[in-house]
C-alpha cells in the first residue's frame, strides 16, 4: 500500500513541528510548502537527516510551488502570521485572510480530494474563508483549536489533581478566542465530572474558575513568554491527532471548528463543537445538551465568530456567495 501524502502549507514553527511529528509517527510522506524559498527545503532535509537516528521511513521534501502538494491526502494549513505580545488573534485577520484566499485556490487546483485542517488564526473565521476559497465540501475542511484548548485544560486539571493527564478528559466549546467555553460539567477525571470532584473536596469552585480562565488565556500566556511568536508544539500535536484519526479512520470524537448546517441552531458558520473524524472527514457533529448558562456563553462566543466572518465578507466580498 502506498504511503499517505501529507502537505504542510506554511513551514514556520508549527509547520516544521508537524513535519517532524509526521515522520516520528510514520503517518506518511511529507511535502513542506512556503513562500519563503529555502525554509521548506531546509526543514525537510534536516528532518530527513534525523530519520536514520530516530528510525522512521518517510520521504520529506520542501517546495515553493503549489504543484508540489498535488494529490495530497491531508493538507495542514499554518500559512500566515502569528501574533506577538499585545496582539489579539483578531488583529491578524487582514493579512491572513489574503493568505487563505491564495491557499484555498492552491488546494482547489492541486489537492481537491484532501482532508484539510486549518490552524491559521483567527481560527474560526480563517477556516470559514479557506473553505469558501477552496470550494471543497464542508466535511473535508476543518479547523484545529478545540483539541489544543482542551489539552491545555486537561494539563492544568491533571496538575491540580496530581493525576495522569491520560485520565482527564475535558471539553471546550465555541470559538478559539477569549470567549471560548471550557465546560466543567462535561469534563471528568476517569469519568467523574469536575462538578462532583468539587463536592468530594478534590478542589474548590474558585480554583476551577481560575483554571478555566487560565485555559482561555492559554495562548496569550505562551505568547507572553516567547515574545517572538505563539505556541507551536501543542498546536502541532493537536492537528496530528486530527490527521491521524482521518488517515486511520479512527473515528475519534474531537472538539474541532466544524461547519454547521442546522446543528446547535446555527448555519453557515465554523465554530468549535465535538465531531467524529474518520475516513469521510467530519462524519458527524455531536450535539450535546447545554444548560442555560452554557448556552449563553456559547452564544456569546458564536457572536464573536459571526462578527469576524462579517469582517471577512467585507474585505473579500467574493467569499460567502
Ligand atoms: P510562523 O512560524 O510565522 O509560520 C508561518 C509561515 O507561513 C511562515 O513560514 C511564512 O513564511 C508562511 N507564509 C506566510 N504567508 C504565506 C503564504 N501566502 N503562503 C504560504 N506560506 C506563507 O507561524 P506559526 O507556525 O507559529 O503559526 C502559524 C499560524 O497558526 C498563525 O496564524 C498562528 O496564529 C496560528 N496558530 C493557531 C493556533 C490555534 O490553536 C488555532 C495555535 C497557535 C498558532
Amino acid at each position: 500500500m502506498a504511503r499517505s501524502k501529507i502537505a504542510l502549507v506554511g513551514s514556520g514553527q508549527i509547520g516544521g513541528t508537524l513535519a517532524h511529528l509526521v515522520g516520528l509517527k510514520e503517518l506518511g510522506d511529507v511535502v513542506l510548502f512556503d513562500i519563503v524559498d529555502g525554509v521548506p527545503q531546509g526543514k525537510a532535509l534536516d528532518i530527513a537527516e534525523s530519520s536514520p537516528v530516530s528510525g522512521f521511513d518517510s520521504a520529506l521534501s520542501g517546495v515553493s510551488s503549489y504543484e508540489g502538494i498535488a494529490g495530497a491526502d491531508v493538507v495542514i494549513v499554518t500559512a500566515g502570521v502569528p501574533r506577538k505580545p499585545g496582539m489579539s488573534r483578531d488583529d491578524l485577520i487582514g493579512t491572513n485572510l489574503k493568505v487563505m484566499e491564495q491557499v484555498g485556490a492552491g488546494i482547489a487546483k492541486y489537492a481537491p480530494d484532501a482532508f484539510v485542517i486549518c490552524i491559521t488564526n483567527p481560527l474560526d473565521a480563517m477556516v470559514w474563508a479557506l473553505r469558501e476559497a477552496s470550494g471543497l465540501k464542508p466535511e473535508k475542511v476543518v479547523g484545529m483549536a478545540g483539541v489544543l484548548d482542551s489539552a491545555r485544560f486537561r494539563y492544568f486539571l491533571a496538575d491540580e489533581f496530581k493525576v495522569s493527564v491520560e485520565d482527564v478528559t475535558a471539553f471546550v466549546l465555541g470559538g478559539h478566542g477569549d470567549s471560548m467555553v471550557p465546560l466543567t460539567r462535561y469534563s471528568t477525571v476517569a469519568g467523574v465530572p469536575l462538578t462532583d470532584l468539587v463536592k468530594l473536596g478534590w478542589t474548590t469552585q474558585e480554583r476551577l474558575d481560575q483554571i478555566v480562565q487560565r485555559t482561555r488565556d492559554g495562548g496569550a500566556e505562551i505568547v507572553g513568554l516567547l515574545k517572538t511568536g505563539s505556541a507551536f508544539y501543542a498546536p502541532a500535536a493537536s492537528a496530528i491527532a486530527m490527521a491521524e484519526s482521518y488517515l486511520k479512520d479512527k473515528k475519534r470524537v474531537l472538539p474541532s471548528a466544524a461547519y454547521l448546517s442546522g446543528q446547535y441552531g446555527l448555519n453557515d458558520i465554523y465554530v468549535g463543537v465535538p465531531v467524529v473524524i474518520g475516513a469521510g472527514g467530519v462524519e458527524r457533529v455531536v450535539e450535546i445538551e447545554l444548560n442555560p448558562d452554557e448556552r449563553e456563553a456559547f452564544d456569546k462566543s458564536v457572536g464573536a465568530v459571526k462578527g469576524l466572518i462579517e469582517v471577512c465578507k467585507g474585505i473579500a466580498p467574493n467569499l460567502g456567495k
